[in-house]
Order: C-alpha cells, then sequence, then structure tokens
C-alpha cells in the first residue's frame, strides 16, 4: 500500500438518495485518482470486524445497523497527502460542524448518517483497502 492512497465508503443513506454520481465527480474533482471502486453490501459480521475499534462505544449497534442496511460503495484514492486531504474533503464527523462545500456539509444528514467514511491514517488506509479489495482490485 502506497501512502499517497486512501480508502472511502459511500455510505448507505448516500447510496439511497442517489448520491454516488455527484459524490465520485466531487472527488475526481477534488484531484483523486479513483485505484479500486465497487459497490456492496456488507453483513453484520463485515460491519462489526471493520468497526471494531468503536465497539465499546454507545453508538457501536448503531452504526452496525446503519452500515448494513443497504449496499456501499467502497473506493481506493489515490493524491499526494490522500489521507489529510480526503478528510478536508469530507469535513467533520458532525455534519452541522462541517466546513462549507464539503461532502459532508453538502449531503450527510447526522452523525450517523454521515454520508462518507474517510481513514484516519496511512495505516488505517492499507488495512481498510485490504478489507475490501484484493490486489488483482487495486490499479
Ligand atoms: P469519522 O468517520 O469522522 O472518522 P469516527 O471515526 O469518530 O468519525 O466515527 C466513526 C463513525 O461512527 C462515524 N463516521 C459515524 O458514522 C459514527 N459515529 C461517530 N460518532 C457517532 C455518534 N455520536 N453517534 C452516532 N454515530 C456516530
Amino acid at each position: 500500500m502506497k501512502t499517497n492512497r486512501t480508502f472511502t465508503m459511500l455510505k448507505p443513506d448516500s447510496v439511497e438518495k442517489g448520491n454516488i454520481g455527484a459524490i465520485l465527480e466531487k472527488i475526481n474533482a477534488s484531484g483523486f485518482r479513483i485505484v479500486a471502486l465497487k459497490l456492496t453490501h456488507m453483513t453484520r459480521r463485515d460491519a462489526e470486524a471493520f468497526y471494531a475499534i468503536h465497539n465499546e462505544r454507545p453508538f457501536f449497534g448503531e452504526l452496525v445497523t446503519f452500515m448494513t442496511r443497504g449496499p456501499i460503495v467502497a473506493a481506493i484514492l489515490e493524491k499526494e497527502n490522500a489521507v489529510e486531504d480526503f478528510r478536508s474533503l469530507i469535513g467533520a464527523t458532525n455534519p452541522a460542524e462541517a466546513a462549507e462545500g464539503t461532502i459532508r456539509k453538502l449531503y450527510a444528514s447526522s452523525m450517523g448518517e454521515n454520508a462518507v467514511h474517510g481513514s484516519d491514517s496511512d495505516e488505517n488506509a492499507a488495512i481498510e483497502s485490504a478489507f475490501h479489495f484484493s490486489e488483482r482490485e487495486q490499479f
């Protein structure tokens, strides 16, 4: 995994609202190259494993239920300084606090249903990418 890559998921709320195209457009327009992409539906076991780091948090059950209620779009993105720049592009976890023009400001409705995931470190980007994509699916 190169350090100029990050991992994202367009969460079930984005897919349900028909926002896949608009969000991918914004990601591309912001200088990220899509190097892996798929529409997939996480099982409860998948979501519990993916978010294992949060399993003691009070919102864990809600998070797993939300992330498994419909399909998501998983993607790996490439750009210099990808992790940090993508976190800036998506905005704060709480959309009410997200900066103007960020993906969460534009498309998220609440702290739980916040449109997109973005890795918080190069290490987690590698782990999360490998969770969803084989080597053969990364370009
Ligand atoms: P971020 O996605 O901005 O890195 P984290 O890592 O703190 O935020 O939380 C992971 C996910 O857990 C968030 N994307 C959000 O969907 C959910 N989450 C975080 N805090 C809350 C909360 N207070 N209530 C409900 N869901 C939450």
